[in-house]
């Protein structure tokens, strides 16, 4: 890891952000996936986030379980403290990781099948406390890595490239995080850069679970027809709820705007996300019609996405805890130990 907390040197005519470092500082390696590929387009949009938002690249963990999305946070931001854990694991690594520094920025990167199957268990349970974290599925439909198996996300009904059809019903991530109790969940597509990118800023500004589904094409395996996850098929049946727009704490907000056709909702750090609507009537503060308004859509072949679900109210699983306001990690050992003559007298009193 190249642990960088001030900018590089670099060419004059190079843009900065607010810390002065240029948007090369949140690059990683060099991408080893299929060109083309849905993820890379999701790196490139966390790079802009970050670079844009000016965060300062060593207080950012990225953590991911096992597939082609899990192997992406090599390639972005190469400075940022990163996990690679075991399939399916990387909420119990990433919860671990938050109680001891709750001062970093969260960013866990998952695959349909990483979540939706082997890490179910975690994924559900992660949903339910709130902790605060960006979960990001890079929802292609099949298990790139192992060759293009349907994964649990799959359509029922999908075909593989072989002809093979899924007659399973799929999970849907989005319902499932806001029945469980995720405080911001939305949907987006690789290829809407401009939702996907003001989404993710949106994110970073939430205290609290944040969960985004991002359906990312897998070129190899599932972009033929016949998916419901091709760049065609989403072309043809993306459907957004809302338009979201995002003023960060650091810029007016000069905009005005009709409030009886957009919500409003300013972030934990004084930012604004601002939801025009574009499905009558959607309230993205009612968990009931969320859950309702997706399953009718799946009903009808609609891929809905924007922003579902939003509570900023809900108290953060590290606010539950009463931690002492440093982080854990860096408490110096005689706030954490018990001094040696404390010891020996508890020591005394059991002989
Ligand atoms: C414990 C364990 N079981 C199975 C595997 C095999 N395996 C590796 S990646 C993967 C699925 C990846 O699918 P997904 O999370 O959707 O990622 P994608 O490659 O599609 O981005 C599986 C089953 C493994 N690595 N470890
Ligand atoms: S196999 Fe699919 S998911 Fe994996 S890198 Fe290639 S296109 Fe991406
Ligand atoms: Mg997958």
């Amino acid at each position: 890891m190249t642990y960088i907390t001030k900018p590089r040197l670099h060419h004059p005519g190079l843009a900065e952000n607010a810390l002065g470092f240029t948007r090369r500082d949140y690059e990683g390696s060099v991408s080893t996936l299929c060109a083309g590929c849905g993820h890379d387009s999701i790196s490139a949009s966390i790079i802009q986030a970050c670079y844009e938002l000016a965060l300062p690249p060593h207080r950012i963990a990225k953590l991911s379980g096992i597939g082609c999305s899990s192997k992406t946070p090599d390639y972005f931001v190469g400075a940022a403290h990163g996990f690679n854990t075991v399939h399916g694991r990387m909420p119990s690594v990433l919860t671990g990781a938050n109680l001891a520094n709750k001062d970093l920025i969260y960013l866990g990167v998952s695959g349909d099948g990483d979540s939706a199957s082997i890490g179910i268990g975690q994924f559900v349970h992660l949903m339910r406390r709130n902790l605060p974290m960006i979960y990001i599925i890079e929802d292609n439909g099949v298990y790139g890595l192992t060759k293009g198996q349907f994964s649990a996300t799959a359509d029922i009904g999908s075909k593989l490239k072989t002809g093979v059809v899924n007659d399973l019903p799929a999970i849907d991530t989005c319902s499932l995080a806001i029945q469980l109790g995720a405080t911001f969940v939305g949907r987006s597509f690789s290829g809407d850069k401009r939702q996907l990118l003001t989404m993710l800023k949106a994110a970073i500004a939430h205290k609290g679970t944040v969960m985004l589904d991002v359906i990312s094409p897998c070129v190899t395996f599932n972009d033929h027809e016949g998916s419901t996850r091709s760049y065609k098929y989403m072309q043809d049946h993306e459907e957004p709820v809302n338009e979201v727009g995002f003023v960060p704490v650091f810029e007016e907000i000069d905009v005005e705007y009709d409030a009886g056709t957009t919500f409003d909702v300013t972030m934990h750090d004084g930012s604004s996300l601002r939801l025009r609507k574009l499905h009558e009537d959607y309230n993205p503060t009612d968990r009931a019609i969320a859950v309702k308004t997706l399953m009718e859509a799946h009903a009808k072949g609609e891929v809905l996405t924007g922003v579902f679900y939003i509570d900023t109210q809900k108290p953060a699983f590290t606010d539950l805890l009463n931690l002492v306001d440093e982080p854990l990690a860096t408490l110096p050992q005689e706030r954490t130990r018990p001094s040696k003559q404390v010891l020996e007298d508890i020591m005394g009193r059991l002989k």
